[in-house]
């Protein structure tokens, strides 16, 4: 027999009702924590450090038992994870799919199990959509938008002239690199003078973000005006690149990212980076209590999106203080 949380809850309620009278009543508070399995990407960027606290604390703050597991970026170790959370037989499984697809087979095995799993951050493209119950993140085609509009607004700003757009990919075949390039193009699209001349993997690190620029730089040179970034990390390392290339960052090439994390807004007080279109990592207290609600049986929203900004430099020096990421 498998019992769910609420009737493991009704089960202890009901002992410590019995045993009334006898100075038992606290049982129900004995009542066995929630287990959560989660798998994490990795620690590839500052994001996703920021992410990670926010789990692990929300956890805390919950009296949520936390079994967390940093798969280094590779999926083989998040399906190994999932499979020993299974083994565990933890309550609910969370975790952040490194790719988008590859999930079905063991997606099913804990269905089979009858473990709820929840997405957080990235998506997953399964074909049978009941393999998770909710997944809380952003919309990265969106973000992929609104960083094409602001560029399209620098456009207009500067009279209109041709830009050459160097792309720096985030981890290919997940869900925000692969949105985040779809919403920028459809957006530029628009105006035919913004060409994307270079597009590559930078995987979100600030090393290979530098490396990635590093060889841009050496084929296009002064080709270059514009840098779309899918994450900030790979920002400033390229940052750092078009520095050591003997140009100005935010200025020789304008530079566009994503995230809206501290050390972008540094680089952007700096005059380094242009603009930061806001991805929020502070997922944690949403999944405790999508978490909870799922455990105890009750109906959770197939999908939660987060209200995110746009951050242009002009303004970074004035937000920087209240950024809690
Ligand atoms: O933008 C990047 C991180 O999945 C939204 O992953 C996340 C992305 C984030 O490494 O910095």
């Amino acid at each position: 027999m498998t019992l769910t949380r609420r009737s493991f809850l009704a089960v202890a309620a009901g002992a410590a009702t019995l045993a009334a009278g006898t100075a038992i009543p606290s049982l129900a508070l004995a009542a066995k924590p929630l287990t959560i399995g989660f798998s994490q990407v990795g620690a590839e960027s500052e994001w996703r450090t920021a992410n990670t606290a926010s789990i692990k604390a929300a956890a805390k703050q919950a009296g949520v038992n936390l079994k967390f597991a940093d798969a280094q970026q590779r999926q083989e170790n998040q399906v190994k994870a999932i499979r020993s959370f299974i083994a565990q037989r933890v309550d609910v499984i969370a975790f952040s799919p490194v790719v988008e697809t590859g999930w079905d087979t063991v997606l099913r095995e804990a269905k089979n199990a009858k473990i709820p799993v929840i997405l957080t951050d990235r998506a997953v493209k399964v074909s049978d959509p009941s393999l998770y119950v909710s997944f809380i993140g952003s919309d990265f085609v969106e973000e992929g938008r609104r960083a094409g509009r602001w560029l399209l607004d620098y456009d207009k700003k500067i009279g209109g002239k041709p830009l050459n757009i160097v792309e720096l990919q985030g981890t290919v075949g997940s869900a925000p690199a692969t949105d985040r390039k779809t919403g920028f193009a459809e957006v530029i699209a628009a105006n035919p003078k913004l060409k994307i001349i270079r597009s590559q993997t930078g995987d979100f690190t600030r090393a290979k973000g530098k490396e990635v620029m590093e060889a841009f730089l050496k084929s296009e040179g002064k080709n270059i005006n514009v840098l779309f970034a899918h994450n900030d990390d790979m920002a400033i390392g390229a940052i750092q690149a078009i520095e050591e290339a003997g140009l100005k960052p935010g200025k020789d090439i304008v530079i566009v990212s994503i995230d809206g994390v501290k050390g972008a807004f540094e680089a952007m007080m700096q005059g380094k980076l242009n603009v930061t279109v806001e991805c929020n990592p502070l997922l944690g207290p949403t999944l405790m209590k999508t978490a909870q609600a799922v455990a105890a049986g009750q109906p959770v929203p197939k999908r939660v999106t987060v209200e995110e900004g746009v951050f242009p430099a002009e303004v970074a020096a004035k937000a920087f203080a209240s950024r809690k990421y």
